[in-house]
């Protein structure tokens, strides 16, 4: 089934079957169990039947793993920074056995590849964190996706792929390596520098590459990230338009633009030279790596998890060893006085350096405030400001949590009904009580159904700020990290304010309106929050209201007031 295609970069493995296949493939596949594949092992296993993830021939095996984790290498000594597995859960590993095959579908039941499996074991994530990612930090976002959503059984073998997953979207940007390779050594670019990106470019980013294609004497390709990036980044559709546009201000025939559905881990120096691998699987020469590449943010102590040019010295060191050259770059910033672009270290002292950091231009969006030409192309700032409005434009959740009896929802309706008078946006309620009865009837307050109950609320609450409108959540919502969760669902899409009301356990307890907080004390209810159920404090949350000192009119308004200062009403 493995095919070798001759190289321009390399060999490059295809592990699809041919056209005259499909068919029996599928037959064979009606008869297997099929396993239904999450976006991130979806992005990884199309990487790897269209060779993007060369000399990998399948989601890895133990003694792969084992290497990749603390070597850096498979088992046959080829450099490979990055696990790339294939998590299960135990009741459905329960019936498989190595030796089987295994159907590998997307969410719509469509058959991807089939999975030979050769090794079914129980890998130690928190090892894997620490050898991978250098931490068990769960502030990493790639290490909070090991630990708290990956499955704990993983699943190795070769695969024969049957389709390609599905893209409706940008499909003239879409390339697999060989595509890329096709259209390179068409257009005779016999040197090509990729540039990796996860974010939009401004003129910064445009400068780096230009002056990157000069320094390497290559063509450029813009090869950003489509498949997963980092939680709250600004979404591929609007992050493609804004490519569209830039890249017409290159000179022509020297750039092209194509998409890459990679799920990234943001891990830093491995991350980097998985990166470098990949592009040169696409027929890259040369790979860019600038300063803090896929850097994960900071570390549960505020602090760095890795060095800014830790990412350079690592590719540095493998460059020869996997044959694709880096182009080191540091950060590039605009001098005023030469009204150009340099390295930050060429600049002299009295020289004055302008910059608008990544968190500057967001607080710009939202506020609706001017961004300079300097350092955007105007076109370029349009379309982020198309969908990124400013904060009174953009929906919001106002998600209020706290014991039953604290005076949750007294308060939300309170509140409804002064944003309706406001009027602007369409404001809906998810009451903890109204929830239970439309949307979660079935569910109990175990710990997993309350998550469950609070993933609905989340996802609602997410379609609506999505839709620039305002969801009022009332849930008890006892567990931080399922709050957690839904935080970081909704900030990319708009607001999300929590507020803790937090009435005392006494208080509500002599206020009991609905006789629960006897029943509980009583034993005739198991599992009452605050009772014999915990409740876990909001750590950090926008908002704290103690309902003794303050009535609920009181109370509404100043979420009104909170609301106005944060700039999401006006
Ligand atoms: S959770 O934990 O967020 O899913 O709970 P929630 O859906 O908000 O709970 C809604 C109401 O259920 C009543 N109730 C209980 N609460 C806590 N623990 C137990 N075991 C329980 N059993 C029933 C309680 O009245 C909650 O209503 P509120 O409006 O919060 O008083």
């Amino acid at each position: 089934m493995t095919q070798l295609i001759e190289p321009h970069g390399g060999n490059l493995i295809n592990l699809y079957v041919s056209a005259d296949e499909i068919e029996a493939t599928q037959k064979l596949a009606h008869d297997l169990p099929s396993w239904t594949l999450t976006q991130r092992q979806q992005c990884d296993l199309e990487l790897l039947l269209n060779g993007a993830f060369s000399p990998l021939e399948g989601f890895m095996g133990e003694a792969d793993y084992q290497g990749v984790c603390d070597t850096m290498r498979l088992a046959d000594g080829t450099v490979w920074p990055m696990p790339i597995t294939l998590d299960v859960s135990e009741d459905f590993a329960a019936d498989l056995a190595a030796g089987g095959k295994l159907a590998l579908r997307d969410l719509e039941g469509v058959l991807i590849a089939i999975l030979d499996i050769s090794d079914i074991y129980r890998p130690d994530r928190e090892h894997e964190a620490r050898q991978v990612f250098g931490a068990a930090d769960t502030a990493h976002p790639g290490v909070d996706y090991l630990l708290n959503r990956t499955e704990p059984v993983y699943l190795g073998g070769k695969l024969t792929g049957v389709e390609a997953p599905t893209h409706y979207d940008y499909r003239y940007l879409r390339d697999t390596p060989a595509e890329l390779r096709a259209r390179f050594s068409k257009l005779g670019w016999t040197r090509v520098v990729a540039f990796q990106t996860r974010n939009p470019m401004h003129r910064a980013h445009q400068e780096l590459t230009f002056r990157a294609a000069k320094r390497a004497e290559a063509n450029l390709l813009i090869h950003p990230v489509v498949g997963m990036t980092k939680p709250g980044d600004i979404d591929h559709f609007t992050r493609v338009r804004c490519y569209e546009k830039l890249i017409k201000h290159y000179p022509e025939q020297t750039s092209a633009l194509s998409l890459l559905p990679l799920a990234m881990r943001m891990g830093g120096p491995r991350e980097a030279l998985w990166h470098a691998i990949i592009r040169k699987n696409y027929g890259c020469t040369h790979f860019i790596v600038g300063r803090d590449h896929a850097g994960p943010g900071k570390n549960s102590a505020g602090e760095d998890f890795y060095g800014p040019y830790d990412a350079q010295d690592m590719v540095r060191e493998y460059q020869d060893e996997i044959g694709i050259e880096m182009v080191p770059f540091e950060a590039m910033v605009y001098v005023q006085e030469r009204a150009e672009y340099r390295p930050v270290s060429e600049v002299s002292d009295e020289e004055t350096v302008l910059n608008i950091s990544g968190t500057e231009l967001r607080r710009r969006l939202q506020e609706g405030l001017e961004i300079p030409e300097w350092f955007s192309y105007p076109e370029v700032v349009a379309e982020l400001r198309r969908t990124h409005p400013p904060r009174n434009q953009q929906g919001l959740t106002i998600f209020f949590t706290g014991l039953s009896g604290a005076g949750k929802s007294t308060i939300a309706n309170a509140l409804l009904v002064k944003l309706l008078e406001l009027g602007g946006r369409p404001v809906t309620l998810l009451d903890g009580d109204v929830v239970r009865t439309n949307l979660s009837s079935e569910l109990g307050f175990s710990r997993e159904h309350r998550d469950l109950n609070i993933q609905r609320i989340g996802y609602v609450a997410s379609e609506i700020t999505k839709n620039r409108g305002i969801a009022i959540c009332a849930p008890i919502a006892p567990y931080a990290e399922t709050r957690h969760r839904v935080r970081e669902t909704i900030t990319p899409l708009g607001g999300f304010i929590e507020i803790h009301v937090a009435t005392l356990l006494e208080t509500c307890e002599k206020r009991d309106r609905k006789g629960l907080y006897a029943m509980a004390r009583a034993g005739k209810i198991k599992g009452f929050t605050g009772i014999d159920d915990p409740y876990e404090v909001p750590e950090n949350p926008e908002m704290v209201i103690q309902t003794e000192t303050c009535s609920p009119d009181e109370a509404a308004h100043r979420v009104l007031l909170k609301l106005e200062s944060m700039g999401y009403i006006q």
